[in-house]
């Protein structure tokens, strides 16, 4: 049994001054780096998306960065521009150890579906491709930490126990960013569908 530490999103726009900024984000940094040498492999998720996205208020007239909206796939919270390709803020922290990482996935780079999860996109039907590496290798014993808890770290870890891996969350290494109870809700949904919360 191979262990794997999967690090979510830890980028410039989620930590405190980013455009998404999640509070405390910049805390867990040191926790992160210092997990990585338990475990069998390090693999790095960055959140990656178009000047055009869809998840983006900006580009939906009239709408409030943290309004829900209607897509073809579902309900979607519409964020304020984060993580855009090639801008400082899609950047991973730099205080996140780079050198132990080895996979960096990209999500969330279709303009017209947003990506949460490590494993599916938004619509739960695209594969982000994170399955086959992790089987192909072995790694059957997922450790989830990043950000932000109860959106990417919660989506992802909930698709890992679905897929039948070994999921755990390390709390004290993820921050959330608590929309109305969202906080609350994901460990619920995390603790129910069999994800170990430690
Ligand atoms: C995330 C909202 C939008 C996350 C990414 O990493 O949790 N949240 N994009
Ligand atoms: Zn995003």
């Amino acid at each position: 049994m191979a262990r794997a530490l999967i690090v979510i999103d830890m980028q410039v726009d989620f930590c405190p001054g980013g455009a998404l900024a999640v509070a405390g984000g910049d805390e867990i940094m040191a926790p992160i780096n210092a997990l990585m040498g338990d475990f069998d492999a390090v693999v790095l998720t960055q959140d990656w998306h178009p000047a055009d996205h869809a998840s983006f208020a900006a580009n939906h007239p009239g709408a409030d960065p943290f309004s829900v909206t209607q897509m073809p796939y579902g309900p979607q919270v519409l964020w304020p521009a984060h993580c855009v390709i090639g801008t400082t803020g899609a950047d991973f922290h730099p205080g996140l150890d780079l050198s132990r990482a080895d996979l960096v996935i990209r999500k969330g780079f279709r303009a017209q579906i947003d990506s949460y999860s490590a494993f599916f996109e938004n619509d739960r039907r695209t594969p982000t491709g994170l399955a086959g590496y992790l089987r192909d290798r072995g790694l059957t014993d997922l450790s989830f930490v990043g950000l932000a808890q109860d959106f990417c770290v919660a989506w992802s870890a909930i698709d890992a126990a679905k897929l039948g891996f070994t999921a755990t969350v390390i709390e004290g290494a993820t921050r959330a960013i608590d929309l109305d109870g969202s906080r609350d809700r994901a460990r619920a949904d995390m603790r129910a569908a069999g994800v170990i919360l430690e």
